[in-house]
């Protein structure tokens, strides 16, 4: 066995030992990662910590019978349709009543089918996740992630068409690229041990998807920038609420997130939202429907309703905040009418793929090309030069930033807030 694939099956070994026993911390690369308070500076640390109640069973701790490499459907580990639930939250003050009101219970009851496809994916997410963040490393190269994450997904979810499968393209955007980066095919971008990688991908069960994100780094430099919009999305979570005004939800996360600094090469740095970036409602086969969820202050009135999916998700940049569509876009999804065809045949052809394949889920070049397209450039930039289909190009700050991500799917249930992808990771 040459060395290469010695240090592989060790690899394989210690990702199998840390999914046997869940409190293993050996590859939390990130440091910090379950402890919250690290580098938080005092006034922010005096913040209590206000409706955390969790349920019996606790979501990350389930994945007892999972493979290192990701073969056994959760549908097996979970029997009888019981996947765990999130992380329960009740709502606060004028809401708190909703927790114990017959009325209330009632309408849950209502809601149990998508709430059971929900946790479904939501633990789909978590094993993949808590597999592969033992096995990404520096040297890999980001298609050989994807693959990990796709497959990994599409076999623990047991893909089936439209009924079940991938959600959105696995985001692998590095250091100043914040958001909608993925490999296209011919790309071999690979991981350098001094970046700062976000990993954001979806899972979705009939049309309900699951959309959540973490960053991954190899060099604990960069703790307290994580630490930063760890506790950031944590804030907009705990904030959220029914009738809880978007624009009260960007303040704090803004307050929690500018309360930190980082000191890189001898320069302390302040940590900035990403102002033009946000969260988002999610609709069913729709990743954003609907409402968005600012990550600084403003006077948006729009307000949380009750029933409602949200991926609430926050970035901090060492660099400018702001970020702009950079580079070749490899992330599409049909916006528009599908039915008012483009009459360029090889448009129509590509978009009968589309639709029979993603239906109006993203997708990105790499599952055009696995589903046997090529050559369809032109067709793509027909379908979205008529705006039957958009393209979400990477979104990056100033070269030379470093950004971080972190992003969970919540439901406004009527009885109480359910953070369905928490686990014991983030
Ligand atoms: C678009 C395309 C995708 C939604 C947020 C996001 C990854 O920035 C309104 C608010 C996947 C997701 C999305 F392939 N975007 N979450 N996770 N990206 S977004 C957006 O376009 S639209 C935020
Ligand atoms: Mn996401
Ligand atoms: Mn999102």
């Amino acid at each position: 066995m040459s060395t290469a694939n010695e240090a592989a099956a060790a690899e394989a070994k210690l990702a199998e030992l840390a999914i046997a026993n869940p409190e293993n911390e050996a590859n939390d690369s990130d440091g910090g990662e379950a402890s919250d308070d690290g580098d938080k500076p005092k006034a922010a640390k005096s913040k209590k910590k206000r409706n955390k109640k969790r349920s019996k069973k606790k979501a990350g701790a389930g994945a007892a019978g999972q493979t290192a490499d990701l073969t056994v459907p959760v549908s097996q580990l979970f029997p009888g349709n019981s996947y765990p639930e999130g992380e329960i939250c009740e709502y606060r003050d004028d809401n708190n009543y909703r927790t114990a009101s017959e009325e209330m219970r009632a309408k849950d009851r209502l809601g149990e089918a998508r709430l059971t496809d929900l946790r479904r994916a939501a633990e789909v997410h978590r094993e993949v996740r808590q597999s592969v963040r033992g096995r990404i490393k520096p040297g890999m190269d980001l298609t050989a992630v994807a693959e990990m994450i796709e497959n990994g997904t599409r076999a623990l979810v047991e893909v089936d068409g439209l009924a079940a499968g991938i959600g959105f393209p696995t985001g692998l955007s590095r250091n100043h690229c914040a958001a909608h980066y993925t490999p296209n095919a011919g790309d071999h971008v690979v991981i350098e041990a001094d970046d700062v990688l976000k990993v954001d991908f979806g899972v979705q069960v009939n049309g309900s998807i699951i959309d959540s994100a973490f960053t991954m780094t190899w060099n604990d430099r960069y703790d307290p920038l994580l630490n930063a919009v760890r506790d950031a999305t944590n804030t907009g979570i705990r904030e959220a609420g029914i009738d809880v005004r978007l624009g009260d939800v960007g303040a704090a996360i803004q307050e929690v997130m500018e309360s930190y600094e980082i000191e890189l090469d001898g320069k302390t740095l302040p940590i900035r939202p990403i102002r033009n970036l946000c969260g988002h409602n999610i609709g069913p086969y729709t990743i954003h429907s609907g409402k968005s969820v600012p990550i600084v202050a403003n006077n948006d009135p729009t307000r949380m309703e009750e029933g409602e999916l949200f991926a609430i998700e926050t970035f901090g940049s060492t660099g400018n905040g702001y970020v702009a569509e950079e580079g070749v876009c490899s992330h599409y999804a049909v916006t528009g009418d599908a039915a008012a065809n483009a009459r360029l045949p090889s448009a129509r052809k590509l978009l009968s793929t589309i639709t029979a394949n993603f239906g109006t889920l993203p997708f990105c070049r790499r599952y055009l090309d696995r589903v046997g397209e090529s050559r369809y450039y032109l067709g793509l930039k027909t379908l979205v030069d008529s705006g039957i289909v958009t393209a979400y190009p990477p979104l990056c700050d100033n070269p030379g930033s470093y950004t971080a991500q972190f992003e969970h799917t919540l439901i406004l249930r009527p009885t109480v807030k359910e953070v369905l992808s928490r686990g014991d990771d983030y």
